[in-house]
Formats: structure tokens, C-alpha cells, sequence
């Protein structure tokens, strides 16, 4: 990682505008903020690099791209006549409808105008003498804000491999995670898409029957199961209404923030017969519900996960017509939840299609771009448009790029050069007044409910802070080292996530191997948040100026 210069400009630097809470980013979690934080009292103001809202689900616009958890329990549970009003089209959203819901939110709780959009941030520094946060942004606006909250996402800044030559091609060349405004138009062209982790695996059988032909370049073959989305019908919407308070209850009281009960029998409590038969009806459950309600032990036991991968394998064998291009697409190197599984509509079949094509990288690896297509081990081809599906810099990338200066000018890069070390998801110390939900740390399941809580949690301490007359907070190092630590403790343990999943930082060349999430899930948060407030902010160094004035006599 590259440490940006800090600003040399002061921090009372007469153009910057005073406000109690600056929030960057928004996203689901930003917005959030923003509307928590207003509704408390405070003034704020949100920055957004992008011209409209909606973050990650601003930027990923590519077709095809939607929910995979289900709509009505990723959008906002905080009001109920939010939720009554919004009718959601479907099980799992599109891309332009969750556009249209975040659109909607905005307005309705009058938000728009605490937002500046185009407005980058590329500087954000903490000056000791005022406890304040001096930001500066790309637009060549600045502000000092009391408290400075990032909620700039995990899957924010887009990563392209070192492949030699990608500047070359002439032709058109688009990330999935930088999607432009304006529709791409694949009728009749020929079509390359790189990577098929989530992104791709929406993309590909979106623009299948469009393109003139679509090649499909595959290095990790993942456990795609299907989404089983469906529109929602009249008497679901209904239902969705009556049950509105018990919903938020399961999701409220979920581990991973999901809709999905947990199954209560381990894998072998039944026979093969009886595992196979359950089997079929998680392949056809919504969603995640494949990871949630599944046998208790999928996870665990390795003979569970070897025997519905193997469940798994057969559907794939039986939908491809090619044999071979069917034993290409089934994993062979991770385990069923080792990596974030994708989950498909219409993508297996895509491969039926004779103008479809998948090149296994592993046999043949890209050697190089050309300016007319693409060279691998086995020759060149040519195409109109290359799709990079390939993936973020998950967790940590935003932050790492803000230029963003705790106490004694370190950087945040510097702080995390070993991977990020936090408590709660929320802050790291040495950086006061610093709060990054929805960041390294904070979620393993339904984002928007582990983000919510965090955010539920800054809001409430800026309170307490105000109320208590504290006008600084800083975590301490031990209450960092032990909840970081914990992260650490549950990223090992196995089967999750391993540790060639991006959730490692693993798909970025130099960055360090550390575990990204949270895998203790909300329960642990809360026993945490609830001890903060029992302990009276023990985890905490909370001071005021007159605290601060007489340190520096
Ligand atoms: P992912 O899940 O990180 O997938 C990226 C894909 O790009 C994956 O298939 C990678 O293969 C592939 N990739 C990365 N680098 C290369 C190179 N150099 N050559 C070929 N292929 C490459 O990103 P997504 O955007 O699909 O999904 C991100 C999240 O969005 C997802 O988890 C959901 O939360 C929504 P690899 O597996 O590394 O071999």
C-alpha cells in the first residue's frame, strides 16, 4: 500500500465549513449515518465520489447485477412505513431498483440536500489542538468535523490484475464494479468476461443471448448454486406487511443477519436417502438459505460438505451438455463455503448456448492483451468488448486510499500495514473520533444488518459523548489487540473461509493476509456494545477540550 501525503494546509483554513459529523459514502451504511446522526441532532454533511447515490450499488450497474440476499431484509427495517410503502418487485432486486429504493429513501427523509456528490475525499487529517478532523475533497471542498465516519464499503474500489498489455486493447473495456451510466450495447459483438466469482457469473447469462459470442475466462471454478428469485406476488407483499415486526425479529436476532432459520439436524442424523432428498430442497431454497439452513454441520464436518458438493456437482453435470465444460465448472480446489458462494440464475445454462465458450485458465493462463483481444498459452482472440469481473480490494481498499492521519500524523496505512486492527468494526487507536462502519471487521452474512448495528452504536456514543459533555473518543489499544485478536481467532476456525478467499485480502499481490470480516457474527457485537455501556466506555479514552488544554500546559 502507498501512504498519501497528509494536507499541508492548516486545519482553520478559512474556506473549510464547521460540522458535528462528516460521513463519507452513500451507500446503505452512509446514508444511514447520515440519517441517524441528523435525527440526533447533529449537523451533518455527507460526501459522495459518485453523482448519485446509492454506493456500491451505484457503481456495480452491470447487467445482471442484483441482490443475493433478499431485497425486503437488505433494504431499511429502522421505519415501518418506509417498508410499507416500498413495494419490492422482487425476491432479489435489480441493480436499477435498489437505484430507485435508495433514491426514494433519500428523499423521503430529506436527505438530499446534506449531500455533496463528485466530492472525493482525498485528504482527512485529525488535529490535536482541536480534536476536530480537517477533510478535504476532490472537488477542492474542505470541512472540519468534529467526528469523521467512513462508511466507504468493503467492495468499493474495483481490482484489475496485472495482466501485461491491458492498456492496449482498443476495444471497449469495462469493469464490472465501475460500470458506466450509459447502457453498453453487446448486441452482436463479440464478448470476453474475465473472472467469474459473483460479478461475472450475473453477467455472463445476462448478455448470453445478445452477444455473437461470449468467452468465458475461468482461473477458480466456484460452488454456484441458483438464487431461485421470483417476483413478489400480490398476497407475498401482503404478507410482507402483516409481518413486518416479526420479521425484524428474526432478522434482529439472526447471527448473520439473514431471513434463513438454522436447520436443526447435523448431516449424518439422516440417511443418504433422506440427505439427498433435503438436498434437492435446499437447491431449490432462495438464496443463502443454502449456507444457512443447511446441515447444521456443512461447515464443520467435511464429510457433510464432501457429499452436497457432490450433490452439487451432479445438478451441474446434469444441466451442461458438454461433459467437459461441465468438469471445468466444478470446483476442485475449496470446499462448499470456503469461498463466498455465488448464486446463479441461468448461468450453468448459458454453456448450452454454442456461442458461449469457457477457457479454463488453468490450462491455458492469459499470457497478455493485445489490441485486439486477448493471448493466452493457447493463442490470441479477438473481441469488441473485454468485461473485467475480477474483483475488489475488499475491506480495507477505500480506507487505504482517503490519505487518511491519526494523531501524530500517522497514517491509517500505516496503523494497519499488518492488516486492520479495530474494535467493534467501528475504530482504531490512535485515530480519535474516527469511525468506519460497514469497513474491515464488520459484517460475514447479511451486510446492511451488521452495518445498521454499528451505526446504531456510533450514533448512540456521539449522544453520550454530547451528553456527557465529551467532545473526543479514542479506543484503547488493549480493547483493539482483543477484539482484533477474537477476529483473528475465528477466521481459523475451520472449514470457513480459506484463506485463498478474498475475505484474506488473498487476490491482491502484496497486501497483507489477514481476515477481513467478522465471524462471530451480531451476537458478539452486541455482548461487546452492551458491555461499552455497562463499563461506562471502558474501552474508551473519552476527553473534553479543557482535558486536552491542560495536557498541554
Ligand atoms: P470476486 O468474487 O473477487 O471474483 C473475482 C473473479 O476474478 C474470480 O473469479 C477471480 O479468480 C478472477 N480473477 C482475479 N484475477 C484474475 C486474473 N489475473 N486472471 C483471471 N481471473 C482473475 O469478485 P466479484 O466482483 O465477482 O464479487 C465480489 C463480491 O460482490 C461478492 O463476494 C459479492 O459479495 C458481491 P480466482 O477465484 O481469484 O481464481
Amino acid at each position: 500500500m502507498t501512504t498519501p501525503e497528509p494536507s499541508t494546509e492548516p486545519s482553520t483554513e478559512p474556506s473549510a465549513r464547521d460540522v458535528d459529523v462528516l460521513v463519507t459514502g452513500a451507500g446503505i451504511t452512509g446514508l444511514y449515518q447520515l440519517y441517524r446522526a441528523r435525527e440526533a441532532g447533529f449537523s451533518v454533511q455527507l460526501l459522495e465520489a459518485g453523482d448519485g447515490v446509492g454506493g456500491t450499488w451505484y457503481w456495480n450497474r452491470y447487467p445482471g447485477a442484483r441482490f443475493d440476499s433478499e431485497s425486503y431484509t437488505y433494504g431499511y427495517i429502522f421505519s415501518k412505513e418506509l417498508f410499507e410503502e416500498w413495494e419490492w418487485q422482487e425476491h432479489f432486486a435489480e441493480q436499477p431498483e435498489i437505484e430507485q429504493y435508495l433514491n426514494h429513501v433519500v428523499d423521503r427523509f430529506d436527505l438530499r440536500r446534506h449531500i455533496r456528490f463528485g466530492a472525493r475525499v482525498s485528504s482527512a487529517v485529525y488535529d490535536e489542538g482541536s480534536g476536530t478532523w480537517s477533510v478535504a475533497a476532490s472537488d477542492g471542498t474542505r470541512f472540519r468535523a468534529r467526528y469523521f465516519v467512513a462508511a466507504t464499503g468493503v467492495l468499493s474500489v474495483p481490482y484489475y490484475p496485472e495482466v501485461p498489455g491491458r492498456e492496449d486493447f482498443r476495444g471497449e473495456s469495462y469493469h464490472t464494479g465501475l460500470w458506466p451510466a450509459e447502457p453498453v450495447d453487446f448486441a452482436g459483438k463479440r464478448v470476453a468476461v474475465i473472472g467469474t466469482g459473483s460479478s461475472g457469473v450475473q453477467v455472463i447469462p445476462t448478455i448470453a443471448d445478445e452477444v455473437a459470442s461470449l468467452t468465458v475466462y475461468q482461473r477458480t471454478a466456484n460452488w454456484c448454486t441458483p438464487l431461485n428469485n421470483a417476483p413478489i406476488t400480490p398476497d407475498e407483499q401482503a404478507e410482507l406487511r402483516a409481518n413486518f415486526e416479526a420479521m425484524c425479529e428474526i432478522l434482529d436476532t439472526s447471527p448473520s443477519g439473514f431471513l434463513h432459520l438454522a436447520h436443526d439436524r447435523a448431516a449424518f442424523d439422516d440417511s443418504r436417502e433422506e440427505r439427498w432428498s433435503f438436498f434437492e430442497k435446499m437447491w431449490g431454497s432462495p438464496g443463502f438459505s443454502k449456507l444457512t439452513s443447511n446441515y447444521s454441520d456443512l461447515l464443520m464436518d467435511e464429510a457433510a460438505n464432501a457429499e452436497w458438493c457432490e450433490f452439487v456437482s451432479e445438478k451441474i453435470r446434469g444441466i451442461i451438455e458438454d461433459p467437459e465444460t461441465a468438469e471445468k465448472l466444478i470446483p476442485s480446489d475449496h470446499r462448499f463455503g470456503e469461498k463466498r458462494p455465488p448464486f446463479v440464475t441461468g448461468y450453468f445454462e448459458a454453456f448450452n448456448n454454442p456461442h458461449v465458450e469457457l477457457v479454463d485458465l488453468r490450462q491455458t493462463p492469459i499470457l497478455r492483451m493485445t489490441e485486439d483481444g486477448i493471448e493466452t498459452s493457447e493463442g490470441v482472440r479477438e473481441f469488441d468488448i473485454v468485461v473485467w469481473a475480477t474483483g475488489f480490494d475488499f475491506g480495507t481498499g477505500a480506507l487505504a486510499r482517503m490519505g487518511i492521519r491519526g494523531r501524530d500524523g500517522v497514517a491509517l496505512v500505516d496503523h494497519w500495514a499488518d492488516g486492520p486492527r479495530t474494535f467493534l468494526g467501528v475504530q482504531t487507536a490512535g485515530f480519535p473520533n474516527f469511525f468506519f462502519p460497514g469497513g474491515p471487521h464488520a459484517a460475514a452474512g447479511n451486510n446492511p444488518r451488521y452495518n445498521g448495528d454499528q451505526v446504531d452504536f456510533i450514533t448512540d456514543t456521539l449522544v453520550y459523548l454530547r451528553s456527557n459533555g465529551f467532545e473526543t473518543i479514542e479506543v484503547t489499544s488493549s480493547a483493539e489487540d482483543t477484539w482484533t485478536d477474537m477476529i483473528d481467532r475465528w477466521a481459523t476456525r475451520a472449514p470457513s473461509f480459506g484463506e485463498s478467499s478474498y475475505y484474506f485480502g488473498s487476490n491482491i499481490p502484496g497486501k497483507p493476509r489477514k481476515y477481513l470480516l467478522n465471524s462471530a457474527g451480531r451476537p458478539k457485537l452486541f455482548a461487546e456494545i452492551a458491555r461499552v455501556a455497562e463499563t461506562d466506555y471502558q474501552a474508551f479514552t473519552l476527553s473534553r477540550s479543557s482535558d486536552r488544554r491542560s495536557a498541554e500546559v
